[in-house]
């Protein structure tokens, strides 16, 4: 087992899920690499020295361009806001580094293409962090499908709606905020909820062509945390928006944060001719499944405990009908990973991927802004 040494960039909630994956995969899984935490790095030194010394880091830095550019660094990952993802990523190709990357990829189309272009340039490992794709459940969905045991698809229907936006009291900008602030964010829920959403579809279902959809912001301005100052609010709070996919279905999705009582409820449904799916992020280890073919009398949902040793990577965690979470999913991420370079492949999804969901949400605020329905750009 070779030692890939990694740099992560980031030391907020999602430096935290990847530190944690880096850290905990080799301990489950039997790979052809072994990743070793070597330098976290965050603007602020005595932060990034106190997660150093939390999560098992040999060393801390502050400035992404001396990481990037350290031989000793293998692997660069893109924990931080939006907006840094792409000069890191072309930097840290450029360097000759694999670069892993949380979601979503750019903030723009352009951005997004200039990291496909670096990575598929320099011939690195690439990978984007969308992480719900590795729920069991959700991985034995895809198994279903691509198996043909929901016939011909007719609809999917998807939704990730949260509430932790609605007091105008919120401020925009800075730690965790950022996501408030459409220079840093790129979008509000477009980008960082429905990616999400758009991502696992296109992945179970294949590509949408064709867009249409409304958008609002529901507080139009608010206290800037940088500047001190009240400033316009530019991001979508909610988004929903109808898709067709190439295979013919039909597709209706929303995200909000201003759905009252809902923390992070992600479902999804599949509706084919045979059969139909449905999962739901807040039971996460769960799939309900209907299947027409059933014996009539026993015709009905089951709702199937996705925790066994041959349902997807169960195997690795403890015993059957014990359930993991979500932090498993990240760690299934690097696993892929790791087994996709010992392979000589990259595993899904690379940035190439990564990116037709970001045309697919670029097309979805067209079309808000249009009115009208927006064809999806093709990559
Ligand atoms: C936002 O609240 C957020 O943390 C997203 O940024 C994540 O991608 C999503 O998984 C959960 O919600």
């Amino acid at each position: 087992m070779k030692n890939i040494n990694i740099g992560v960039i980031g030391c907020g909630f999602m430096g935290r899920t990847h530190s944690n994956a880096f850290g905990k995969v080799s301990q489950f899984f039997d790979l052809p690499y072994r990743p070793v935490l070597k330098t976290i790095c965050a603007r602020n030194a005595d932060r990034a020295r106190a997660f150093a010394t939390q999560w098992g880091y040999e060393s801390a830095e502050t400035d992404w361009r001396r990481l990037v550019a350290s031989p000793e660094i293998d692997l660069i990952d893109i924990a931080s806001p939006n907006d840094t993802h792409a000069e890191i990523a072309v930097a840290a190709a450029q360097a000759g580094k694999m670069v892993l990357c949380e979601k979503p990829l750019g903030r723009t189309p352009a951005e997004s293409q200039a990291m496909v272009d670096a990575v598929e340039s320099a011939g690195v490992a690439n990978m984007v962090w969308y992480n719900y794709r590795r729920v069991p459940a959700v991985m034995l969905a895809k198994q279903l499908i691509d198996e043909g045991k929901l016939g011909k698809i007719f609809h999917y229907r998807s939704v990730f709606l949260q509430d932790w936006t609605i007091s105008s009291d919120l401020p925009q900008g800075g730690e965790g905020l950022w996501r408030l602030d459409a220079s840093v964010a790129g979008s509000g829920v477009t980008g960082d909820l429905l990616a999400h959403n758009i991502d696992t579809a296109m992945w179970l279902n294949g590509a949408m062509y064709e867009v249409t959809a409304m958008t609002e912001t529901f507080i139009k301005s608010r206290k800037h945390n940088l500047t001190g100052k009240q400033e316009p609010v530019l991001i979508d709070d909610a988004c929903a928006f109808l898709a067709r996919f190439e295979n013919g279905s039909l597709a209706t999705f929303e995200a909000s944060r201003y759905a009252r009582g809902h923390k992070a409820l992600y479902t999804l449904e599949i509706n084919g001719e045979n059969a139909s799916i449905i999962w739901d992020l807040q039971d996460l280890h769960r799939l309900q499944y209907f299947d027409h073919r059933d014996e009539g009398r026993l015709r009905g949902w089951r709702s199937i405990h996705v925790t066994d040793g041959d349902q997807p990577y169960m195997k690795h965690w403890w015993v059957p009908g014990l359930q993991i979470g979500y932090e498993h999913t990240f760690i299934h991420q690097v696993a892929d990973f790791l087994t996709g370079l010992g392979e000589h492949h990259n595993a899904s999804p690379t940035f190439r991927e990564a990116m037709r969901t970001d045309n697919v949400t670029a097309a979805v605020l067209q079309s808000a802004a249009s009115r009208s329905w927006e064809k999806v750009a093709a990559c």
